[in-house]
């Protein structure tokens, strides 16, 4: 259990020097918003040139393979990761790269991967929780790079899009149908495609297709082709990572403004969940005077 106590500025400074257990822990009361992880957020010193690289798309696409094979070359390259994935439909995958971090702490003495899953919960603060907050405690520590892996239905490709620096959608060659849907939006959120699974039959085609489509619509957004499983088109796609700059300016400004927005929200509907008022409504909306003006009102 964590004790009440915890030193604000010793925490701090732990986790800049890349102390892995205060980041798990740091992490663990900003997830859970235990006390002070309020004030801990307020104190920290949150380095914004460590890029945020997130990686959506549909179950299934091979997503946490990819960020298994990016994260193994990325460790090649000497440089240390941070992984945040945000899945619940597997909350953890990552058991291979996991086994090379268990064989690098025999040879070295500072892991150079940092896993760590995010739980969703019921609660209305924004589908991804506290993952805002999350990426700035890892901000605050030493890492070279941060992945953030997220499932993409619905709603959530576009979060991910107002929390990294550079989102990568990952679509599998049989994914040909889902071209009108990201024709209707997608093309705004994602600064790269990746088409995974470029094993299977049509990979060439739809990514093709993509390019054109891109083309069409005057974007520049590039088309890697990867086969995740053997780490394939991995290197090129780590190039990209590595040296594509994240335009500062507008994006920035609207970035963090949607952020402010988020956190605005979150704090306003903190302690508000969504079963709480299921169970409510469930039990008034048959009352004859229900009033849903005057039912919000208790939570205003
Ligand atoms: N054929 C093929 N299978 C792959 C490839 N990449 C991943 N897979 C498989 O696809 C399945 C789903 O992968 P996973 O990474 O869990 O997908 P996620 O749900 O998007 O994270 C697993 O069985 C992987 O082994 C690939 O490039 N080719
Ligand atoms: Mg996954």
């Amino acid at each position: 259990m964590i004790s009440a106590k915890v030193d604000i500025n010793q925490l701090k400074d732990k986790l800049s020097n890349g102390d892995i257990r205060t980041l798990a822990r740091a992490l663990t009361l900003v997830e859970n918003d235990i006390s002070p992880a309020e004030d801990l957020l307020k104190s920290l010193h949150i380095n914004r040139n460590i890029p945020v690289i997130g990686i959506t798309g549909p179950p299934g696409a091979g997503k946490s393979t990819l960020v298994n094979s990016i994260t193994n070359r990325l460790c090649e390259l000497h440089k240390k990761v941070a992984i945040l994935a945000v899945d619940p439909t597997s909350p953890f995958n990552y058991g291979s790269l996991l086994g090379d971090r268990i064989r690098m702490l025999k040879h070295f003495n500072q892991p150079n991967v940092y896993i760590r899953s995010v739980a969703t919960r019921g609660s209305l603060g924004g589908v991804s929780g506290r993952t805002l907050e999350m990426i700035d405690v890892l901000r605050s520590s030493d890492f070279d790079l941060i992945i953030v892996e997220t499932v993409g239905v619905g709603q959530s490709e576009i979060e991910i899009a107002g929390l990294a620096d550079q989102t990568i959608l990952v679509l599998v060659p049989e994914a040909g149908d889902e071209i009108q849907h990201i024709k209707s939006g997608l093309m705004e959120v994602a600064q790269a495609f990746v088409v995974n699974k470029a094993d299977r039959e049509g990979a060439d085609s739809f990514a093709n297709s993509l390019r054109k489509m891109i083309k069409e619509q005057h974007q520049m957004m590039p088309v890697f082709k990867t086969t995740a499983d053997k780490d394939l088109g991995i290197d090129e796609l780590c190039h990209w990572i590595l040296n594509s700059k994240v335009s500062h300016g507008d994006r920035n400004t609207h970035f963090l403004v949607d952020q402010a927005i988020k956190l605005i929200q979150n704090k306003r509907m903190k302690g508000i969940e969504k079963a709480e008022i299921f169970n409510l409504i469930k039990d008034r909306q048959f009352e004859g005077d229900f009033n849903m003006y005057r039912f919000v009102e208790q939570w205003m």
